[in-house]
This record gives structure tokens, sequence and C-alpha cells, in this order.
């Protein structure tokens, strides 16, 4: 059915998507190993869902019966750098991908509409953005002129890296898929040596285990000791192996489906302290700070007003230090303990012989109480 085919891709770009293309819903060997084989080497972390939805991403006619065909769907989700709104207390970066409400929300009428399309046409359907037990990259990577980059994300030369995925699994029999595209990367690396916790594997997989995303939207309680400098900025996601890419550069801003919200992009940190989670998802219910909830929010707030070498966030920890949850509490400590040292370590500096003698002197004084 070639014209199905084409009417639903055409459609499709006409409601925004920026590329559309047709993969085969039949599983290939070859990804499902590399799947189960990152499973098996525990890089799912916490993420056990990964796990339990391995049966119904080798056969999407779990999802779909009769399923044959899958149109792909990719959304830009790069935007200009947005202006840092007046007032509050304005730290870190936040991904790209949450500048703007939900992309969930704002991708699944789309489908529903390509759905209920399909349908008119005598067709079966079902669509998924990101939840679905669906390898969207495998599938993308079938579908579309595009590679999977050294980082893990799917590239393209048009559109780089910032590229929301999406699925319309669909009855239509099988298609033929284009030739694969060559991979770009090159000999770049920049991806690789951008990442501050070495989480990309040499087989292009993440260890969701200490990758910056996973921990700052996924982790649930105190984030490790050892990776909170490496969290730096990043109040919620990372963009750092995506904005490094030359080709996510090349393709420079653009988003057709997605606005920027500056207050999103730049969110004031003080309105994740002193209210009730419920208050919260009444302000934010409708945006991607709603999956870390409250407390993830605030506890990553608190991690990169530690990392602060400005030490700019002081009503933060002290709101931080009384909040109800203890992995926020437990975060202040950190904080203050960081800056401590900091401030320790630039006294040495500034004046090491006066450093010494006080240190002398403590220690005196201690043993004297012995
Ligand atoms: C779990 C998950 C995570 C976890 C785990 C790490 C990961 N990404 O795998 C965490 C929380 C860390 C994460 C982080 C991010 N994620 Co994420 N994530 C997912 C999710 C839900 C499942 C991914 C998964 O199954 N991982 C397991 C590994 C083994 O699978 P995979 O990386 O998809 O790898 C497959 C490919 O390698 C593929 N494959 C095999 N051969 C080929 C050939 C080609 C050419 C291609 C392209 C692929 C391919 O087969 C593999 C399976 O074996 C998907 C949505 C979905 N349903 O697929 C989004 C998804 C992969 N994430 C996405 C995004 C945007 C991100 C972040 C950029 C968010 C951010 N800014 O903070 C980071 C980027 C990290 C990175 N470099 O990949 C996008 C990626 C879009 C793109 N252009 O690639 C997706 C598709 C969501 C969406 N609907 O847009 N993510």
């Amino acid at each position: 059915m070639p014209d199905a085919r084409a009417h639903l891709t055409s459609l499709a770009l006409k409601l925004g998507f920026d590329v559309a293309g047709w993969a085969d819903a039949a599983p290939r060997s070859a990804e499902l190993e590399q799947y189960q084989g990152w499973l098996d080497s525990g890089r799912q972390g916490g993420l056990d869902y990964l796990t339990r939805q391995l049966p119904r991403r080798a056969d999407l006619a779990t999802s779909l019966p009769g399923v044959g065909s899958v149109l792909v769907l990719g959304a830009a989700h790069s935007f200009p750098e947005q202006p840092i709104p007046s007032g509050g207390l304005r730290l870190g970066r936040v991904a790209r991908y949450a500048w703007t409400p939900d992309y969930h929300a704002q991708l699944e009428p789309l489908l529903e509409r390509l759905k209920v399309e399909a349908e008119r046409l005598g067709l079966r359907a079902r669509g998924y953005v990101d939840h679905g037990p669906v390898l969207e990259r495998a599938l993308a990577g079938r579908a579309f002129p595009g590679w999977q980059g050294k980082s893990g994300m799917l590239l393209s030369t048009s559109l780089g890296a910032f590229t929301t995925l999406a699925v319309l699994l669909t009855d239509l029999p099988a298609p033929e898929e284009p030739a694969p595209h060559p991979d770009r990367c090159g000999r770049c690396t920049r991806c690789l040596a951008a990442c501050p916790t070495d989480a990309i594997g040499p087989d292009r997989l993440i260890d969701a285990r200490v990758c910056l995303s996973a921990l700052t939207i996924e982790h649930r309680g105190p984030l490790p000791w050892h990776l909170r400098p490496s969290v730096g900025e990043w109040l919620l996601g990372c963009d750092l192996c995506s904005e490094v890419c030359p080709w996510s550069l090349h393709a420079g801003p653009m988003s057709r489906l997605f606005v920027p919200d500056p207050e999103l992009a730049h969110p004031d940190l003080r309105r994740f302290f002193g209210v009730s989670e419920r208050e919260f998802t009444r302000q934010f219910g409708g945006t991607a700070f709603a999956r870390p909830r409250r407390k993830g929010m605030a506890r990553n707030a608190v991690t990169v007003a530690g990392n602060d070498p400005l030490r700019r966030g002081r009503e933060l920890l002290e709101m931080a230090s009384r909040d109800p949850a203890w992995e926020v509490r437990e975060a202040a400590v950190w904080a203050w303990g960081q800056w401590a040292e900091w401030t320790q370590a630039e006294r040495m500096r500034a004046d090491p012989v006066a450093e010494v003698a006080k240190t002398a002197r403590r220690v005196l004084e201690e043993a004297g109480r012995r």
C-alpha cells in the first residue's frame, strides 16, 4: 500500500515532524542481542522496566497484532540560547528537551491524529513516544538517513543530535528500508571527551548508572557521593555529548513543534523549596520537572549549588537544610562541606603559613583536652 505510506508520511511532516520514514517491524537479531548484552552488563542500573520490556520490545506484535511497518518520526528540539529571566536564583543548566512543556504530551495528540488517519484508511495503528516497549533508536536507524553516533545518539547531517523520536506501529506490510546511512563520526571523539563520567561505552551504548541524565532525572534518593562533583551545573538531564557534536553545531537551532520557555530553561531554584509535592505538581505538572518530582529537583538544585565555585546559593542551602525530604537535607550537608573545603583551600593559597599555624594550634588544643 504505497499510497497509505506516502499519505501518512506527508501528514506527519505537515503536522510538524521534521523527519519521517518507515522501518520493518520485524526484530533484528543483532539489535536484540546488543540490547540483551547491555542488560546483562548491568548498565541499565535502576531502570528495571527496561529488563521487563525486553519480550515486548523483541516482538512488536505484542503491542499491535499483525504489525508489519513502523512509521518512525523525528522532531528537532534544538533551540537558541534562552534569555535568563530577571529575579530569583537561577543557577545551573537544564537539558534542551525540557525547555518546552513535556514533549510526550505535545507529541501524543499528533500520534493520535496519525492513528485516526491510518484507521480511516482501513489500517490498525498504535503510537508511542519514549515510554513504549519499542527500541526507538534501532527503528530510527533503519528508517531515517541517520546513524548511531559514538555518543549513542541517533545523528543526522541535517538535524544533528537534538531529535526527539516517536513511532506509529501499523499493520501495513513490511516496507523496503532505505540503504543504511554511512557512519559520519569519522575520527571525532568530542562526545566521549565531553562526558564527565565516561558513561559512553566503546559499543556506543550508555551506562545509565553514571550517565548524568539518568542521575538527575531517574535516580531516586541521594546521588552517589563520588559523582556529585561531575554533576556540575546540570539541574535536569545533560546535553554535553549532543551539544559538542559537530553535526549538532552544523544543524544549528531549529524546532518547528516545540516552543522554548525561558522559565523552564532557567528556572528559579527557590521554587523547588517550601512547597508541598502537590503544589509542585500543580506548578510543574506538564513539564519534564515532574519526572524527578519536587524532592528530586530540590536535590539536584542543591547539588548544583554545591558545585558553584562562586557559592551563590547560600539561601538555597539554608532552605535545603530544613527540607522535609531527607535526601535534600543530606545533599545540603554535602554542599556545605564542599564550600567549606573550598574556603579552606582558598585560605591556604592566600596565606599558607597562617593556615598551617592555625591547624597546628587546633591539633595541640585538641591533644591538650584529651
Ligand atoms: C532508557 C533511556 C535512557 C536512559 C538510558 C540510556 C540510553 N539512552 O540508552 C537514560 C536516562 C540515561 C537516557 C538518557 C538520554 N536520553 Co534517553 N531514552 C531511553 C529510552 C526510554 C530507552 C533506551 C534504551 O532502550 N536503551 C537501551 C540501549 C541498549 O538501547 P539504545 O541506546 O536505544 O540502543 C539501541 C541502538 O543502539 C540500536 N541500534 C542498533 N543498531 C543501530 C543502528 C543505528 C543506525 C541506530 C541509530 C541505532 C542502532 O539498538 C540498540 C539496542 O540494541 C529511549 C526511548 C525508547 N523507547 O527507545 C530514550 C531515548 C533513547 N533517549 C533520548 C534522549 C534525547 C536522551 C538524552 C539526550 C536526554 C538528555 N538530554 O538528558 C540522554 C542521552 C544519553 C545518550 N547519549 O544516549 C532519545 C534519543 C533521541 C536520539 N536522537 O537518539 C530517545 C529515543 C527518546 C525519544 N523518544 O526521543 N535515556
